[in-house]
């Protein structure tokens, strides 16, 4: 069996976290990977969040606290803890787990039948699976967003937004190593990546049981929209061939 790291990034989460490593731990201790551990990114919260994953740390070792030097973003923060990570396969899942972290085997299942380097979770693609919706605005914004990035970066994926993504060792670190963004469209950026350097990614339909509080602002999403232009624009100049300078 394979290793798994999971990856979380975690911003003001003191009030969602507890359970969610509760449950962390429950799948944890009845799934078959040669080993795991979980990564938890703490971008510059300025609640308990650090606090609670420290504790959850000292109980249980293959809880890992890692720290960005402020808040610099949920793609800085998935990013950082990418790098970290050292599983045969990578996933990176929301602290809020809206997409339950059972689904982690569909992802898996359909990644090895496909031979997939990339499977990411999809929203858009089996509508009864969607138990507990987004807020309607939410959504069909989010649907929006996916039309106008598929028009833009000519990716054919219906959902890059859902916080749950699987990649092989090798794909995540190509790709974490290229990806500039900080913010909310560095699913985009990666996906991006990784058809452009030829891994093959695939887009796999997950439950979705929408989690209340989200931390999602407006300028957050509008910055969204231009990156993804600032995407099209990299990767014409040839910026996903090198490593960034970090
Ligand atoms: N690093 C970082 N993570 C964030 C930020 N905002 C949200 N997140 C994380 O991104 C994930 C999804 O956030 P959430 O608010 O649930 O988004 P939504 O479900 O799409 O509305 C969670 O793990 C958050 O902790 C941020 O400014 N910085
Ligand atoms: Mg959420």
């Amino acid at each position: 069996m394979p290793s798994l790291s999971v990856v979380v990034p975690a911003y003001n989460e003191e009030n969602r976290l507890p359970e969610t490593l509760s449950r962390l731990t429950g799948f944890l201790n009845g799934c078959d990977y040669s080993a795991v551990e979980v990564i938890v990114v703490d971008d510059g919260s300025r609640d308990g969040t650090a606090r609670l994953i420290e504790e959850q740390a000292q109980r249980d070792p293959r809880f890992k606290l890692i720290r960005n030097p402020g808040n610099r973003g949920k793609g800085y923060a998935v990013r950082h803890g990418m790098m970290k990570a050292t599983g045969d396969w990578r996933l990176m899942t929301d602290a809020d787990l809206s997409t339950p972290i059972e689904q982690l085997m569909a992802l898996q299942k359909q990644a090895g039948a496909e031979k997939a380097s990339v499977a990411i979770g999809s929203r858009a693609m089996n509508p009864k699976l969607i138990e507990k919706h987004q807020h309607w605005l939410r959504e069909t914004g989010g649907r929006f967003f996916n039309v106008v990035m598929s028009v833009i970066t000519g990716l054919p994926f219906r959902d890059t937004q859902c916080g749950f993504k699987l990649y092989r060792a090798d794909a995540a670190e190509a790709v974490f190593s290229l990806q500039r963004l900080n913010g909310f469209s560095f699913d985009v950026e990666d996906i991006f990546i990784a058809v452009g350097l030829g891994f093959k990614v695939i887009e796999v339909p997950v439950a979705w049981f929408n989690a209340e509080g989200t931390k999602v602002t407006l300028g957050a999403t509008a910055r969204a929209f231009a990156d993804l232009v600032g995407i099209r624009w990299n990767g014409w100049r040839g910026k996903y061939r090198k490593p960034v300078e970090r």
